[in-house]
């Protein structure tokens, strides 16, 4: 793993309708993520949060069923722009968010610098809803399907490219809560996905591996896109949309460990912590023992 390390805070609430998240940055920082990387010698930088409009009271729909669309792209491009400069300079992005719309920006970032980048997207949910498939409207439902190039042209086409990944070199990890528009576009696209019930059947040793070999061979990167609600709520209640029957901590750490040992990963984010739904900070502190293990804290 690169040990120049670059945090980026996205205090971003925009892609959803409940408030709280945009501090998820701050709390991930409180619950020591600095410190746990610091004593694994890394060479960090915290670059601070991006600046993020102030939510709109109305969190209105603005065109096409997206709620907030111009203050989330705008958000978005910005971040961006800092992850793409991290890269240029040979440093290893770590972005904390923040809701998952957050992802939009980081991978357009990203993706710019490899041929074929891969992303583990472990979550609950699929994040793979467009305008028109959405429920709610709230884009941070819709990073996924944005990234294949599928959405509003003001989300696709940050930094003036799309798409920014291939359906083929995209595995999602610990689904159970797909919408059918999700269903569908998994089905005719060919993405990867390992739900509840291969991971129940499989177990994660398996489904790491798999997941580990498969990216190895087709990609030029790896970016891990992890949303706390994958974990299962009773462990880490602090999140907007929690799904019950959801991974543990101790499979997500495994998963952690597995990945620190691949040494595929080029770049991460880790979003939807939200301090205000959370019990005594215990979601961000999930989220700081999981970075420590992704970076290769032992023992654990
Ligand atoms: N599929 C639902 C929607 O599009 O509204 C719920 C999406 C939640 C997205 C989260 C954070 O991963
Ligand atoms: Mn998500
Ligand atoms: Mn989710
Ligand atoms: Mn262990």
């Amino acid at each position: 793993m690169n040990k120049d390390l670059s945090i980026i805070g996205v205090p971003m609430d925009l892609g959803q309708s409940r408030r709280g998240v945009d501090m998820g940055p701050s709390a991930i920082r409180y619950a020591g993520v600095e410190e746990t990387l610091e004593d694994l010698k890394y060479n960090l930088r915290d670059l601070g949060d991006v600046p993020i409009s102030r939510p709109d009271n109305k969190r209105e729909i603005q065109e096409g069923n997206l709620r907030n669309l111009k203050q989330v792209a705008d958000g978005n491009q910005k971040l961006a722009e800092m992850v793409d400069k991290e890269i240029n300079n040979n440093r290893f992005p770590l972005v904390l968010g923040g809701d998952h719309s957050i992802a939009i920006g980081s991978l357009a970032g990203i993706s710019r610098h490899y041929e074929n980048l891969g992303v583990i997207w472990y979550d609950a949910h699929g994040d793979l809803n467009s305008g028109e498939t959405s429920p709610s409207g709230n884009i941070h439902g819709m990073p996924l399907a944005v990234s294949l190039g599928i959405g509003h042209e003001k989300l696709t086409n940050i930094l003036g490219y799309s798409p920014k990944i291939k359906p083929e070199n995209i595995v999602i990890v610990g689904a159970r809560s797909l919408d059918p528009g999700e269903k569908e576009l998994i089905q005719e696209s060919g993405i990867k996905v390992y739900s509840m019930h291969e991971i129940d059947r499989m177990g994660m040793t398996s489904v790491m591996t798999e997941t580990i070999d498969y990216l190895k061979e087709r990609t030029d990167g790896v970016h891990l896109s992890l949303d706390l609600d994958g974990l299962d709520p009773e462990e880490a209640p602090g999140v907007g949309t929690p799904v019950i029957g959801g991974l543990s901590y101790r499979e997500s750490h495994l998963a952690m460990e597995m990945l620190e040992e691949s040494n595929l990963l080029t770049s991460a984010e880790f979003v939807e912590v939200n301090p205000i739904l959370d019990d005594k900070n215990k979601t961000a502190t999930m989220a700081v023992g999981l970075i420590g293990s992704l970076f290769g804290e032992k023992l654990k």
